[in-house]
């Protein structure tokens, strides 16, 4: 094959996967957004974009500022700080900042006017549903799991009263207080009438599968889920095995539900971020090959935060047909890693993965994130291809359709009903 023609079927190979890609709507798997229901809890606006956790730990790197006298600022001055920091006093080239301009370039605002009372003005002006459906459009993503806690006590009471779910909004039940921190929580469950003592016996592990089967019911739970630090071992003599072992496992095999594992998260590295001072490890992947190999029966969604481990998380993955990974998390949701991470997983294990998800916090942040990661999983997938058409094999548009709608979630969704 001459490389003129080679060259002229690459750039038509990156069009017909752009156009796919483009076309295809997300399911977001990971999110920390809200079902409008929960009102102020479902972020969204400049001054949450500019807030967001991910800015205020870089807008430290330069401003002369107590952490004390951040906090003490209002949303707007807090987010004025960080516009002037990190989008004007330095180019905002890093992908976070990034990120907000890509939102609001796609919203339709001329962002060379740098001009933040303009931007204000016309959220202020914004209808919440109106503006959940413009998101989702500009970012077409058609279904989202948001994060929901039994103990987080702003969303609960919600909850409680009950409301007409968004059907876009999903749910995932999410648990790390239960695996985590069970002292605290065995208390928690007795003052909602479980029946719990702090030794995991019988009736107690019972009393939990009872306390999941509620809130899962309630929730309508795609999955339930939990972030471990990178120390997570499994198995060990800690309350974690056990509920896992005895509980949760259980209960999602019986309910059908996978279980959800982000692994790698060190909270509180620097408590004076607050939510931004989480940090990292690499993990010692061991314990998930346990997990896997002692309950082939569960289903276990799994994403890490090291690179370091990608490697070996996609060699688990060609293990363990249990099992299956997603998303370029947090600190690896840069196109620098999430382009490698791409190409790694597509290579090892074809197109049985969940590239991304977005994580976001901030309603319009779906614009940016799916933007961005779009651009990557195409390039990546287009090349992969143009690997394909050097041994004569052709891929036709319907079969490029197939496999983007696997990989922006149907593969998830697979998975799930598997
Ligand atoms: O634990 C998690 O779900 C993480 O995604 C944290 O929420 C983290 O703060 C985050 O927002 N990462 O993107
Ligand atoms: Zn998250």
């Amino acid at each position: 094959m001459n490389l003129e023609h080679h060259t002229g079927s690459r750039a038509n190979l990156q069009e017909r996967v752009n156009a796919a890609i483009a076309a295809i709507p997300v399911f977001d798997i990971h999110t920390h957004l809200y079902d409008p229901a929960f009102g102020s809890l479902l972020l969204y606006g400049i001054d949450d974009l500019l807030t967001y956790h991910y800015l205020v730990a870089e807008v430290f790197r330069y401003a002369d500022l107590t952490y004390e006298a951040f906090w003490k600022l209002s949303k707007t001055e807090q987010a004025d700080i960080i516009w002037d920091q990190l989008f004007i006093k330095h180019s905002p080239i890093s992908e976070a900042c990034r990120g907000v301009l890509t939102t609001l370039n796609k919203l339709g605002f001329d962002v060379k006017q740098r001009d933040l009372s303009v931007i204000r003005k016309w959220y202020a002006e914004q209808e919440t549903g109106a503006l959940v459906d413009k998101c989702l459009e500009l970012a077409n993503v058609n279904r989202i799991c948001m994060t929901n806690s039994p103990f987080d006590t702003e969303e609960r009471p919600v909850w409680e009263k009950g409301f007409d779910r968004d059907e876009r909004f999903i749910s995932g039940l999410r648990i790390d207080p239960l695996l985590l921190d069970w002292t605290n929580t065995a208390s928690l469950l007795s003052q909602d009438g479980y029946s719990v003592t702090e030794p995991l016996n019988e009736p107690t592990l019972t009393a939990i599968r009872q306390f999941l089967a509620a809130w899962g019911k309630r929730f309508r739970a795609k999955y339930l889920m939990v972030s471990l630090p990178p120390t997570f071992t499994y198995p060990s003599n800690k309350p974690t095995t056990t509920i896992l072992d005895q509980a949760v496992i259980p209960h999602c095999q019986e309910h059908g539900r996978p279980l959800a594992l982000m692994i790698g998260v060190k909270r509180a590295v620097n408590p004076d971020l607050q939510l931004a001072g989480d940090g990292m490890g690499r993990t010692d992947l061991q314990s998930l090959e346990n997990l896997c190999a002692n309950h082939p029966n569960a289903k276990f969604l799994c994403t890490v935060l090291a690179k370091e481990n990608q490697h070996e998380l996609c060699v688990l993955a060609r293990k363990f047909p249990n099992l299956h990974i997603f998303g370029c998390w947090w600190f690896t949701n840069v196109p620098y890693a999430m382009e490698e991470i791409t190409r790694l997983r597509l290579e090892l294990i074809g197109l049985s993965v969940t590239p991304q998800h977005s994580d976001a916090r901030v309603l319009d942040q779906l614009i940016y994130k799916w933007s961005h990661s779009r651009e990557i999983i195409s390039r990546v997938l287009a090349e992969k291809y143009d690997d394909l058409t050097r041994t004569g094999w052709h891929v036709p548009d319907d079969e490029i359709n197939r496999d983007v709608t696997d990989l922006l979630g149907g593969a998830f969704e697979r998975f799930c009903k598997c």
